[in-house]
């Protein structure tokens, strides 16, 4: 079904769309970026769960296809966002690990960033590491030559997956993005309060901002930001959306 859905030419035409979730400053709640986030809706089966799909689509060969759509989608939809937010804001597409070492990578992102006419600058990629990363030096030189474009690079899901101590040494990053599993710094002071303490030592003492993700309670919210954690993302700021129902509900600066 995913085959024939991404083989087949538009995913667009194949029930696939592009969802926004704010990333904002905890000190004043500003959206400074959104993540693009693809959402899939099979003409038969009904909506089907991300996770389902990405994992699908990472066996069998076709993520760099979604990868690429919403990608594309994002530096269309660029300009849009920034009217929207009032202000230029960044937009991180998720792009698979194990994409990291192929040539293609660079060329999808030059294409669409020409295209679009987008400022190299606004762009994220975030690496999403739901396979080990089976390369490193020649992921961490795809990050240097992404970096050296002006695009910026995320580490996604942080602490939650395989070697992130390694990838921290090994890539250059300019962000990292902490998982949701241990960002419960209000409940889990004693455990998660250190380890978020820790991470954010580390981050700022090599030049890396951190994102903490699944913010859901204002007490959470407080207690990272008053952890020194710069960026959150969470239902509580937004919950991924379309385009044209984007910051109904979020708070907005001022
Ligand atoms: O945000 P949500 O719960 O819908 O996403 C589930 C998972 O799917 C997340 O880990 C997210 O990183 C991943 N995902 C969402 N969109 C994309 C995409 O365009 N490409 C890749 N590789 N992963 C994505
Ligand atoms: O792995 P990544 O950070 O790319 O995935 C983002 C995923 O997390 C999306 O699927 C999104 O729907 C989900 N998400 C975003 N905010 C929250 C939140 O506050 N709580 C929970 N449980 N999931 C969230
Ligand atoms: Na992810
Ligand atoms: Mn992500």
């Amino acid at each position: 079904l995913l085959a024939g859905a991404l083989s087949g030419g538009s995913p667009a035409a194949a029930g696939f769309e592009v969802f926004y979730q704010p990333i904002v400053r905890l000190s004043d709640r500003a959206t400074v970026a959104v993540e693009a986030l693809a959402r899939w809706t099979d003409p038969v089966a009904g909506p089907v769960h991300p996770d389902v799909f990405v994992t699908m689509a990472e066996r069998t060969g076709l993520v760099s296809a979604i990868d690429d759509f919403v990608l594309n989608q994002a530096c269309a939809d660029a300009q849009a966002l920034a009217e929207r937010f009032g202000r230029p804001i960044a937009v991180h597409v998720n792009v698979s690990a194990g994409r990291l070492g192929q040539q293609g990578l660079e060329d999808a992102v030059d294409a669409a960033l020409t295209r679009h006419a987008m400022p190299p600058a606004r762009l994220v990629v975030e690496i999403t590491e739901t396979l080990r990363i089976p390369d490193l030096p020649r992921a961490a030189a795809m990050v240097e030559r992404l970096r050296a474009r002006g695009v910026r690079v995320a580490l996604d899901d942080f602490g939650s997956g395989y070697n992130a101590l390694a990838q921290l040494h090994g890539m250059p990053v300019d962000t990292v993005k902490l998982d949701s599993t241990l960002t419960d710094v209000d409940t889990a002071p004693d455990r998660a309060g250190a380890l978020c303490r820790s991470v954010l030592a580390i981050c700022a003492e090599l030049g890396i901002t951190v994102v903490a993700e699944g913010i859901e309670t204002d007490e959470r919210a407080a207690a990272l930001s008053g952890l020194g954690c710069p960026l959150g993302q969470g239902y509580l700021f937004g919950p991924p959306a379309r385009l044209a129902d984007l910051g109904q509900t979020a708070s907005q600066p001022g």
